[in-house]
Parts: structure tokens; sequence; C-alpha cells
């Protein structure tokens, strides 16, 4: 699959945004089913609502710099482009997955497309990101690390400890933070004192808000942020005001009631990043509802294509349960048992 920085070139690069997010909303949707189904036993965090943002920095971004993830990892990763066809492969357990079926969906990582994971432990890519970023100045390499984390992980101390190593060593990052106003099931306003972008400023990081359902808007933020921090001029921090439409995790037989208010769910989802895009392209007369159409066409192929390729795949043999679980298992490293 072509990197969102390359996309297939008879296509306007924002209708390919528009293809990039259905692509990933029409995925995740597929998950839930899937995992409410039975057929993936994992949990999945699913961004639905939440896409915008991760085609939108990633526009921003080129084939070298790199991104961290969080639990809530799909869209990011699609969008820095990974393959829908292998992260399905991984989410239904099979061989043929990114972690050959032994990860699910919060250990996907493809280093060479530059990502360098979705994580399980909140708040934990920043400071991987912030390594990368040294990495990227030891070697005077004119690449930008971003890391995606929640509002939750604002609270989280490495995120804190992340944004001052980032200012005292001036770092090429660029900090965004997914603000969809929950923790799990806390409202953020309930546990978080002063304000998220204001904390941020503290560290001396360049600020700036941005409507994180508008992947206009969000791009050009990036934009901003990652040419300044490519060209030495500091880290960054975007906060972008966005909502998830679906409850926080979804996993087989478990099936969580929403419990935010009513009102504000159908707010949220009148937000719709995707909706907007498509409606501001035709009534600019670049699109039309027919392009639109054969559009989402090809994305529901695509998807199909990939779940029957994970679906014709292996599983791992039970015994097999711990191969590639620890690096002795990778070349040149000494092999040494489990227990020493
Ligand atoms: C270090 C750590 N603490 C707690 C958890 C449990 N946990 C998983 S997701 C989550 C909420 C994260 O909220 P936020 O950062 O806003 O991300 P969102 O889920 O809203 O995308 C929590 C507390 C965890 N995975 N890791
Ligand atoms: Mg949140």
């Amino acid at each position: 699959m072509p990197t969102p920085v390359d996309p297939p070139s008879d296509l306007d690069p924002e209708i390919s945004r528009y293809r990039l997010m259905q692509l990933i909303r029409r995925f995740e949707e597929m998950a839930v089913d899937l995992t409410r189904g039975g057929e993936i036993q994992s949990a999945v965090h699913v961004g639905t609502g939440q896409e915008a943002i991760a085609v939108g920095v990633c526009a921003a971004l080129g084939p070298d710099d790199v991104i961290t993830s969080t639990h809530r990892g799909h869209g990011h990763i699609l969008a820095k482009g990974g393959d829908p066809a292998r992260m399905l492969a991984e989410l239904l357990g099979r061989e043929t997955g990114y972690n050959k079926g032994r990860g699910g969906s919060m250990h996907i990582a493809d280093i060479d497309l530059g990502i360098y994971g979705a994580n399980g432990m909140v708040g934990a890519g920043a400071p991987m990101a912030c390594g990368a970023a040294f990495m990227f100045k030891t070697r005077a390499e004119r690449h930008v690390a971003v890391p995606f984390f929640g509002d939750g992980a604002m609270n989280q101390g490495v995120l804190l400890e992340s944004f001052n190593l980032a200012t005292m060593l001036n770092l090429p990052v660029v900090f965004v933070c997914e603000n969809n106003g929950y923790a799990v099931t806390t409202p953020i306003a309930e546990v978080l004192k002063g304000s998220i972008l204001e904390r941020a400023r503290g560290f001396g990081l360049a600020v700036e808000a941005v409507d994180g359902m508008d992947v206009r808007a969000v791009q050009a933020a990036a934009e901003r942020a990652v040419a300044r921090a490519r060209d030495g001029g500091g880290p960054g921090f975007l906060e972008c005001a966005t909502y998830r439409y679906e409850v926080h995790n979804v996993s087989a037989g478990s099936n969580w009631a929403d419990e935010r208010d009513a009102a504000e769910r159908q707010e949220g989802r009148a937000r719709d990043p995707i909706e907007r895009l498509a409606t501001q392209l035709i009534a600019e007369g670049r699109w039309s509802a027919v392009d639109r159409a054969q559009v989402d066409a090809e994305v529901e192929s695509e998807l199909e294509g990939g779940l029957g390729f994970a679906r014709n795949s292996r599983r791992p043999d039970p015994s097999a349960a711990y191969d590639f679980m620890y690096a002795r298992d990778y070349a040149g490293l000494p092999a040494r048992g489990v227990d020493e």
C-alpha cells in the first residue's frame, strides 16, 4: 500500500485523504463487528470519529519520519501506510499478521514505515518518540518524531518528563494530543487541573489548538509544527479536539453500555470529519457523489480482500505460542532459555 505522502497519482491528494479516513472508519467498524461476533478474541479500542487527526498529521510527514501510537492505534498505523490485510490478520491471530498473530491490536508496528508501535501503556509512546528524535538529532538527520496520545495520558508523569526532555534538548518532536474528553469513562475535566494547552506551553513547547474533526485544519497545523521541528526550531504540541464514537473498548462477550450523554454523542457525530471533507469537496465542485460512491466501493473491496487474506491464513501452532516473544529468537543473538 502506498504511504499517504505518496498517494495514487490519479487521485487529488485531498480525495486520497478522504479515502484514507474512510478506510480507517470501515476497518474499525469491521474490527468491532468481528470482535462482537467472537472472531477477534482480544479487545479492540477503536477511534471511529477520530480519523482526521491520524490522516491530517501523517499527511504532514515523510516516509522517514516516525510515529508512536497508543492502545487506540489502528488509524495512526493505517495513516502512516500500514497494510490493512496484515493488520486484520494480526487481529484474527494469524501467522501472516504484523506480530505473527501473537500480539493483537495493541502491538502492531512496522519499523520500515516509521511506525514504532501501537502501545498498551498509556503515555509510553512519548519517551520512545523522544528517543527516536534524539537519534535523528545525533545523526544530523532532518526527520521528525510524532507521538500520538490521549487527553488521559496528559496526567502520566512520563509525558511531562518527555516534554521537559524535548524542550531541554531541542528535539524534533511534535506531540499530538487527541483530546476526546474521556479517559475510559472519566471526563477529563474531572481529573485534569488547569488546561492541557497551558500545561504544554509551560514546558516551552510551541502549542496550537486545532479542530481535530477537520482534516484540513489538522494538516495545516501539523505542517507548521513539523516544519518548525524539522528546521531545528524546537518541539511542538498540537491539542486536537475530537470525539470517540464507540465505547472505550470492545471485546468478545462484553457489551459495555455507553454512559455518555445522548445529546453529547449526537453532537459529536454531527462533527463527522469524513462527511465534512466530502461535503467540502463536492461544494467546491472538485468531486461528485458518484465519485465518492466509487471510492467507498474500492475501500470495501480492499477490506474484504484483506479479511479474506486474514481468514485464509494459518493460526500459530499452540506449541509455538512463545516463539518470537523474546529477542533471543532473532538472528545474531545467543539462544537462551525462558527461565534464564
Ligand atoms: C500506564 C497505564 N495506566 C492505565 C491504563 C489503563 N487504561 C487504558 S486506556 C486508558 C485511558 C486512556 O485515556 P486517553 O489517554 O484519553 O486515551 P483514549 O482512550 O481516550 O484514546 C487507561 C486508563 C493503561 N493501559 N496504562
Ligand atoms: Mg481520551
